[in-house]
């Protein structure tokens, strides 16, 4: 049984050409008060500070394929399902999106055609251009050999992905059976936090905001009635769902208690989140530990999850250390949580990713 990444992330020549342009978030660039720390890559609004924590430093490990490659080898990876790092292309201007799009899912094609066999992708969504550019998109990018899907942020067209707006865009990925890989970026108002969040590094935004921005957002599509509408759209949530699993109960219960919303017939006839989890969420198993990997399996089931390391971010903090703690965190999750079912524990590590994604055509 093949063993297959479906979190792993790159960004494409071209997207760096645009990081290197800039100065605003997102943006890559060295420092001339500290030349010692090279091209740092500043990605999230929290980063840039003039702190030691002001962004992270940039190798080739983040645009050189062949150091997927050599990464994958590493790890006993068979096959990557690659996909742009956030926060993908949500900041372009309208005009220039659309095209910018074309040319990275073009760039990211031609990194899969020359690793047959190794490497598909997820393609990228030009969310800030008008709605029939992004559906443009959405059937070029069926059409294209390596690509399984797409990858989205939670801001949708900018107010979120319970936006009524986007209604043709979830028709159209529902028509051509386009996988959504939901993944979080934006994270929680930095005032969460509190007066000292400074003095601990990435940590809170990281463990906290990113998996909370994905529980709100797939909550948001659930109570909106996106998965009514749309009863074959897909969904793979990054991070193990955020804390959806966890949460699923909880979600519940506060529907069946509104008063106001049941008086008002707004739920009528709603699927439950059980049954979506189910029925049209697939989970990465990118959470590291058994307890939180044990939660996604009992809520959407060991046939809907799937491995992945998140690379080429959380790389070892050690010099030369070969094997990444990340990546053996994740995988020793799969094997504790499924010790007594190893065709299961196959299956998440692979099996799953190469029946659901098709990726033996
Ligand atoms: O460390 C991080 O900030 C990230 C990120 O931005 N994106 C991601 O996929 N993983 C970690």
């Amino acid at each position: 049984m093949p063993v297959v990444d479906v979190h792993t992330h790159v960004y494409p020549p071209k997207y760096m050409d645009l990081l290197r342009s800039r100065t605003a978030v997102p943006y890559v660039r060295s420092f001339p008060d500290n030349p010692a720390a090279g091209d740092r890559l500043v990605i999230l609004p929290a980063e840039d500070t003039e702190s030691t924590s002001r962004g992270r430093p940039i190798g080739s490990e983040y645009f050189d394929i062949k150091q997927k490659l050599a990464f994958m080898d590493q790890h006993g990876i068979d096959i990557s399902v690659i996909s742009l790092a956030n926060p993908w292309l949500d900041w372009l201007p309208a005009e220039s999106a659309a095209a910018t799009a074309r040319e990275i899912n073009d760039d990211v094609e031609r990194m899969c055609a020359e690793h047959e066999g190794r490497l598909y992708a997820f393609g990228t969504l030009p969310l800030s251009a008008p709605a029939e550019e992004v559906v443009a998109e959405i059937e070029r990018l069926a059409s294209i050999k390596h690509m399984r899907g797409v990858i989205i942020g939670t801001s949708g067209l900018g107010s979120g992905l319970d936006d009524p707006k986007l209604d043709p865009i979830f028709a159209a990925l529902e028509k051509h059976d386009q996988l959504i890989f939901l993944h979080p970026h934006y994270g929680l108002p930095t005032s969460v936090f509190g007066p000292r969040a400074s003095d601990y590094g990435h940590v809170l935004p990281l463990a906290l905001g990113f998996p909370l921005e994905t529980t709100i957002a797939v909550t948001r599509m659930l109570l909106s009635g996106v998965w009514d509408r749309f009863q074959s759209l897909n969904v793979l949530i990054a991070h193990s769902g955020g804390t959806l699993p966890f949460l699923a109960g909880r979600i519940e219960s506060c529907i069946a208690h509104d008063g106001h919303l049941k008086s008002q017939g707004a739920f009528e006839g709603r699927r439950s989140v059980w049954d979506i989890l189910k029925r049209n969420i697939y989970l990465d198993a990118v959470i590291y530990a058994d307890v939180g990997l044990k939660a996604a399996i009992e809520a959407s089931g060991a046939d809907r999850v799937m491995f992945g390391t998140d690379h080429p971010f959380f790389p070892p903090l050690g010099e030369g250390e070969k094997e990444w703690l990340s990546v053996k965190m994740n995988s020793d999750a799969v094997r504790s949580a499924l010790a007594d079912d190893r065709s299961a524990a196959d299956a998440v590590m692979g099996g799953n990713a190469v029946r659901i994604l098709k990726l033996d055509r």
